[in-house]
């Protein structure tokens, strides 16, 4: 399908929440799921204009205010039955009211703001009949600026979500997981000053000396100045009061990294996560055009031969990787900060210190939770499997991706890595599209190791991801390996044979397992059964215990989730490598995860 209105305009980048006054929008919208998706862009059939059949006595063939209801964030699948396969477009419709006394501030304020916080997959967005922009990029946070001018008391905000999967996208056609369509996170007008300060993130802490009640660092705010003001009497101030710490630097540009030294701190750790408040204002004059609150946390990650290190210390990672998907018989998208922290709960239960959030970025709220929690966490964008690399389309897509995630987790100090890849296959173009994106994400967050998840073949009783030619290998710092031992080769009987070859890098095993359907034993050599996944479990454990130099390891998954991939009679629409079913039901693997971290240090002692 053509389709011209997409590009209308490009959404205005990232706009980081922190303490801005904000509207949310979540709540009922109403929903009309179009497989054609040509519905609202024809003559009389421009849903986004709002028309109203009986009122205005016209052929109009929709109308808004009749639409189904379905609630926001959250995705359409699990809302009705009849949208579970549902993969088209959806269009959302709300009425925006605001009282003449909003209106009046909101108008006043300066800059007006419609930010999503994630949608899958594209968007068209129009706001009383008038288009405000577009996207494709999935899973991020978007923002499309409002003229004030154009807010009323009574609005109309029209969004066209369009889930379809096409294979240029990132992801692909093909995917090991459920595509979830819609609106899927929060939906908020934002107010802003004409010029303001779009961005300030805390980031690449060095530890410059260790002391007994912390440590004293050095680290950079990357700060980013929106708006049209001449900048050249601005200046940035940046405090963080409990330390004492202020200081104050004259704008030069509108994108500056500025350097804090001497900060005697406590750190950021796993488990011990200190966080502090810091302040960033932008002055004219000596007059605050824009102040913003946020917490911040200072940890240092080293990488360095294969050693991975925290805070100085060769650090151990107990993860747990898990797909964003809520608990419950209906999985689907998490539709509250609840259903976030009862998954995070969960895996907690576990005593694990990271957490790998795959395959795909995560609502931000999570890593607002790890900060406080002191989890580490490991982020990602969805190039998996088949990608059409040589694609101009494809190739702008991964590297957009790529800087929104990191501009949105750098602030964070529970970042551990960044990931662009998985088991992604070597097709032309990969080298160089993936090397763009890497350095780009170097540059933005130097600190903070880039990694990939890889395959690698069993061979001569081991895993060695060296082993083959990978092309984008040698942009990681660290090293993700998935392997199944047990699963898919070597057999059960094979893994207590088997080594993992760590090569000349940090490496840690990002997946194994093995599917265990709810309720069903069996014999330990025969797959398909709770006892196999147990002994598969078993071994692949002591395989770790084997292997000195592995830097830890997350099994796959935390939760069965949904995945059409999946079709046997165990399956039936979902993978079961989880360490608990749909609603939470403990495996015996459970138990033996949660075994296996109790006895091991978050910074073991050298040998
Ligand atoms: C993998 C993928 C993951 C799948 C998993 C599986 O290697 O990275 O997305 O779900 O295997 O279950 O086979």
């Amino acid at each position: 399908m053509k389709d011209k209105k997409r590009n209308s305009a490009k959404d205005a980048g990232y706009l980081q929440l922190n303490d801005r006054p904000s509207y949310s929008l979540d709540g009922k919208w109403g929903f009309f799921a179009d497989n054609m998706g040509a519905f609202g862009l024809k003559r009389s059939r421009n849903v986004f204009e709002g028309l109203n059949p009986k009122l205005d006595n016209r052929a109009i063939e929709y109308d808004v205010d009749a639409f189904s209801e379905i609630s926001v964030p959250g995705d359409w699948n699990t809302q009705e039955k009849e949208y579970l396969l549902f993969e088209g477009f959806g269009w959302y419709a709300k009425r925006v009211k605001l009282t003449a006394k909003e209106l009046e501030a909101w108008q006043n304020e300066g800059r007006v703001f419609l930010r999503l916080d994630g949608v899958n997959y594209a968007v068209d967005v129009w706001w009383n009949g008038e288009p405000i922009g577009s996207a494709e990029m999935p899973f991020l946070p978007l923002s499309f600026e409002i003229n004030p001018e154009k807010l009323k008391e009574e609005n109309l905000l029209v969004i066209r979500v369009d889930a379809r999967r096409l294979a240029h996208r990132i992801p692909s056609e093909r995917y090991d997981w459920f595509n979830y369509g819609g609106l899927i996170r929060s939906v908020r007008l934002v107010s802003t000053p004409q010029t303001f300060i779009r961005e300030a993130s805390y980031h690449q802490t060095q530890i410059l000396e260790m002391n007994r009640s912390g440590a004293t660092v050095e680290g950079k705010c990357s700060l980013f100045i929106d708006g049209g003001e001449d900048l050249s009497e601005c200046m940035l101030r940046i405090e963080i009061p409990e330390i004492g710490f202020f200081r104050e630097k004259k704008v030069t540009k509108r994108g500056m990294r500025l350097k804090l030294k001497d900060l005697a701190v406590e750190l950021w750790e796993p488990g011990s996560p200190r966080l502090y408040q810091a302040q960033v204002t932008l002055l004219k004059g000596g007059e605050v055009m824009d102040s913003i609150a946020q917490k911040i946390g200072f940890k240092q990650v080293e990488w360095e031969g294969t050693e991975l290190r925290v805070n100085r210390k060769p650090f151990y990672l107990k993860g747990i990787a898990l797909h964003e998907e809520r608990l419950g018989a209906q999985g689907g998208k998490p539709r509250s900060p609840r259903d976030i922290r009862k998954l995070i709960d969960l895996a907690q239960e576990t005593g694990c210190n990271f957490l790998r959030l795959a395959h795909y970025p995560y609502d931000e709220q999570w890593l607002e939770e790890c900060d406080e929690r002191g989890l580490l966490v490991w982020d990602e964008i969805p190039v998996y499997w088949e990608i059409t690399y040589k694609d101009e389309r494809t190739k702008r897509l991964i590297y957009d991706l790529a800087v929104r995630m990191v501009e949105g987790s750098r602030g964070h100090p529970c970042i551990l890595c960044h990931a662009l890849a998985n088991e992604t296959w070597d097709r032309p173009g990969r080298k160089s599209t993936m090397g763009q994106a890497f350095r780009a994400i170097k540059k933005m967050d130097p600190g903070i190791p880039s990694t990939a998840a890889f395959n690698a073949p069993y061979s001569g009783k081991a895993y060695d991801v060296e082993s083959v030619d990978h092309s984008i290998y040698e942009f990681v710092d660290v090293v993700g390996l998935n392997e199944y031992g047990g699963w898919y080769s070597p057999p059960l009987q094979e893994l207590p044979e088997a080594n993992i070859v760590v090569g000349s890098k940090p490496l840690f095993v990002t997946e194994f397992g093995a599917a265990g359907p709810l309720g069903v034993s069996g014999k330990e050599d025969e797959l398909w059964n709770l006892d196999s996944q147990k002994a598969i479990y078993e071994e692949q454990i002591a395989l770790f215990g084997r292997c000195r130099e592995l830097s830890g390891w997350t099994p796959w998954a935390l939760k069965d989730f949904r995945s059409t991939l999946r079709a046997n009679g165990f399956q039936k629409g979902w993978n079961r490598k989880g360490l608990v079913g749909p609603n939470g039901e403990k495996k015996p693997v459970f138990e033996v995860v949660t075994r296996e971290f109790s006895q091991k240090e978050t910074f073991p002692e050298k040998a």
